[in-house]
């Protein structure tokens, strides 16, 4: 006999008895005496008791019916929190709300004990995390695979305006969220060497040998669609020592030496490595990318072979696989090792099953950013795998490359899968595009480069593999979590479909032209203001007016992204303020949020300096309440929700060609923020969308910056001609901030005598210029409020459903399958 169900309902009752229930049978706690922490837990432990259900019934439907499903492989998922995005999701959140009121009990003072789930270092994370939102809520079956850091991005502080990092132990309590899936376990070898061996028929095999094991613990995370039933998992890998390996230890009696080894097992899934868009190289990462590329294949495969008795010929149509960069692309070699020398399949028929199955994402153009491993250490690491990746090679150069080229060497170097100069590397990205049927960029304007540039001699093998699909953010996170009262407002005007189809929000339109529709949004804005003032009260001990314009860059800290950039600007308006105290100035807030790579000695330098300026602006009584500025420490996914509903401006500047598409741009401007950007990424296509009159474009395009570079750019020439510039960049690099002139002189050297190689300086007069039309412009209160709604109204384009459903048209074939009640 079955045993009656227990109580999973929705309503406000069941939620109680439920959370009653997990603080007294789970956590052992008393009603009357637990912790705000208890309560927490208890509350998310009711809603996964209900997701569980459909999660189990989203994976007995997929695998019943037996359609092909995608498999995301990701080094990195930046989740923030998902208490209140899954509350939102599933409908819960009024229930809930009452449910704990009903107990005395504070449900949003609640959301604020759940630590972010910090997996990621920026935009490709961020990007990964919206894309399970959306496959879930589009009903694509999914799963998404990566590693179950220990410890995720650092955590920042500043001491005396320097960045200094503290490891973030974001599960050092447990996390309701994870469920261990002991059963499915998996082993991995790595080191060791290769030798030749025959088969049964006299067929040569590779045979790895002698190699150290590993083992991995799958954790799974359920994912939340929004008014779907469809739950897929996250499942993150846990790195652990193989037991069976430890015991030869165990029998020299070296008991202790065992459980060394263990703790050194261990260290391959304890940390991110904190670097955003520049590789490290280090043997730990390469060890990270194979550890749960290996697990996730030997996951994917075990469920292949169970589900059916079908042939290999059919892998790929049960099976998608993307690659979110080059860092999982380690999965190309080690699909042909599965099939070639663990299964037997020839060499051509498994090399069609790869290309077929795999799709690669690339996310940037920087040459710092592309990766490439030292032969000599892929060697030792992962012997078997290099010489796959040599057969590869050689199998390419010599067929589809000779065949279009013959006897031209110079293509062959440029395509070839080995750099050969100085020191023998193997580009990850080259193996990417080969090893796949398909390559996309994330924006338009990056992917023509990608044809025109990285990959142009790629482009003219293989036209048909390369495509566009520009990025996109799950407006549940970035319009109904984090701003519920502009989420409520354009519900009312214009009804709740634009949640499930984003380009209906452009029936808001017509609504800017309504005083009344106006005066709600722009109070709307106003009361996130006043809520990030409090923020910043008690962050940086700094009082702001929610009346001034708040200025926002928020996003890592690097060159390219030209925080800097907006410094020469802030500094250049300090100087106007006491040389020109009656000017018509609006008085703005420049607020700050990045993270420095710690091996990142300039951008450090930027964030002093940042800093320093700040907290000489801050306290200046000629300035008063003109200009203030606002660096708020360790940015992160949760406070990004606090800061984007409440931001003015977007601060989009990187040098034209090197964003490959940014995805901030696309949540501030959601909310109603307007940009202040170039034509970079996917700021030319916010343009389209949003109307030339509603963006504030400026600086050079891709073209004049090529042609700049060609014609040679000095950055003196500019700094010569342009007394302003050169009065902020003396300013800056005096002893006026720190005391110090010599703290600032790498960010000195760094724009003149190391030639501004992101062109700060040939930007710096039209980004001035482009700074006081938004003065201008903000003084018009009505205009600025309805330029704010188009943006609001205009942007759903760039919904990541749109986004995905492009994915599972073009380059996954993957059905949508709706999950019953
Ligand atoms: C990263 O966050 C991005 C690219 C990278 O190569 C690495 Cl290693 C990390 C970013 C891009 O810089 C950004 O423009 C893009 O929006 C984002 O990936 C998602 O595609």
């Amino acid at each position: 006999m079955t045993p009656a169900p227990c109580d999973l309902g929705n309503s406000k009752d069941s939620l109680k008895n439920s959370i009653i229930n997990h603080l007294r049978f789970t956590l052992g706690a008393y009603v009357e005496s637990a912790s705000k922490n208890d309560w927490w837990v208890a509350t998310c432990l009711a809603i996964r008791d209900r997701v569980m259900d459909h999660a189990t019934k989203s994976r007995t439907l997929h695998r019943q019916s037996g359609v092909r499903r995608v498999h995301y492989l990701s080094l990195e998922y930046l989740m923030g929190r998902l208490l209140e995005n899954n509350l939102r999701n599933s409908g819960l959140y009024e229930s809930t709300k009452a449910a704990l009121g009903e107990m005395g009990k504070d449900l949003d003072a609640l959301l604020d004990c759940e630590p972010d789930m910090g997996l990621g270092n920026g935009g490709l994370g961020r990007l990964a995390a919206c894309f399970m939102d959306s496959l879930s809520t589009v009903n694509l079956p999914a799963i998404g695979y990566g590693i179950h850091y220990e410890f995720g991005l650092f955590r920042q502080e500043f001491v005396n305006g320097k960045q200094v990092e503290h490891p973030d132990a974001w599960m050092r309590d447990g996390s309701p969220w994870k469920i261990a899936r002991p059963s499915y376990r998996q082993t991995v070898q790595l080191y060791g060497r290769v030798v030749q061996k025959f088969d049964d028929c006299g067929h040569p095999r590779s045979e790895w040998v002698e190699t150290k094991a590993l083992l991995g613990l799958p954790w799974d995370i359920p994912i939340v669609g929004y008014d779907s039933h469809t739950v897929n998992v996250l499942r993150l890998w846990q790195a652990q020592a193989d037991e069976d390996f430890n015991f030869q230890v165990f029998n020299e009696g070296s008991y202790v030496e065992a459980l060394r080894d263990k703790a050194i097992a261990e260290t391959v899934s304890k940390v991110l490595y904190p670097n955003d868009s520049t590789e490290s190289g280090k043997e730990l990462r390469l060890v990270q990318q194979y550890f749960f590329v290996a697990c996730s294949l030997a996951d994917i495969v075990r469920r292949f072979k169970v589900g059916y008795t079908l042939p290999w010929s059919e892998f790929p149509s049960k099976a998608a696989i993307q690659l979110n960069d080059t860092h999982p692309a380690v999965a190309i070699p080690e699909l042909m090792r599965i099939l070639v020398d663990l299964e037997g399949l020839p060499w051509n028929e498994a090399w069609k099953i790869c290309q077929e199955t795999f799709a690669y994402t690339n996310h940037t153009l920087l040459p710092e950013a592309l990766e490439m491993w030292s032969v000599s250490l892929f060697e030792r690491v992962l012997p078997r795998h290099l010489q796959i990746i040599y057969q590869i090679n050689q199998l390419f150069l010599e067929g589809d490359v000779e065949a279009k080229w013959p006897g031209d060497s110079e293509k062959k170097r440029s395509l070839s899968l080995i750099e050969e100069r100085g020191g023998k590397y193997v580009r990850m990205a080259n193996l990417s595009v080969l090893g796949s049927h398909a390559t996309n960029g994330v924006a338009a304007l990056h992917t023509r480069l990608l044809c025109e540039r990285l990959f142009a001699d790629f482009y003219a093998l293989y036209p048909d593999r390369f495509l566009n699909l520009t990025n996109g953010i799950t407006f549940r996170r970035w319009l109904d979590v984090c701003n519920p009262q502009l989420s409520a407002l354009i519900t009312e005007t214009i009804g709740e479909s634009w949640k499930k189809n984003a380009d209906l929000l452009r029936n808001l339109d017509p609504h800017a032209d309504d005083p009344a529709f106006r005066a709600r949004y722009a109070k709307i804005k106003r009361d996130h203001k006043v809520v990030l003032a409090k923020i910043i009260e008690d962050e940086c001990g700094v009082t702001v007016s929610p009346d001034a314009l708040f200025d926002v860059q928020i996003k890592r800290l690097h060159e390219y992204k030209r925080q800097h950039l907006n410094l020469l600007n802030i500094v250049t308006l300090y100087r106007e303020i006491l040389d020109n105290p009656n000017a018509d100035f609006h008085p703005r807030v420049f607020i700050f949020g990045a993270k420095a790579a710690p091996g990142y000695f300039l951008a450090k330098n930027i964030i002093h300096a940042i800093n320093a300026v700040a907290a000489k602006v801050n306290n200046d009584p000629r300035v008063g309440d003109k200009l203030k500025v606002v660096f708020l420490p360790n940015y992160r996914v949760s406070l990004a929700e606090k800061i984007i509903p409440a931001s003015d401006l977007s601060e989009q500047i990187s040098t034209a060609g090197k964003e490959a598409s940014g995805t901030g741009n696309m949540k501030l401007a959601l909310n109603g923020s307007l940009t202040i950007g170039t034509l970079d990424g996917a700021n030319v296509e916010i343009e389209e969308e949003v109307g030339s009159e509603n963006i504030f474009i400026f600086g050079l395009t891709v073209e004049e910056v090529t042609e700049l570079r060609a014609k040679g750019y000095n950055p003196w020439d500019y700094y010569w001609a342009n007394e302003k510039l050169r009065n902020t960049i003396d300013w800056i690099s005096s002893d006026y901030f720190t005391g110090n002139a010599e703290e600032f002189q790498p960010l000195r050297r760094s724009l003149l005598d190391h030639g501004d190689p992101y062109l700060c300086l040939a930007d710096y007069q039209s980004y001035v210029d482009a700074q006081a039309k938004v003065d201008a412009t903000y003084k018009d209160q009505d205009k600025w409020v309805k330029m704010a709604i188009l943006n609001t109204a205009r942007v759903g384009k760039f919904s990541s459903d749109r986004t995905i459903l492009q994915y599972a048209e073009k380059v996954w074939n993957l059905p949508q399958v709706p999950i019953g009640e």
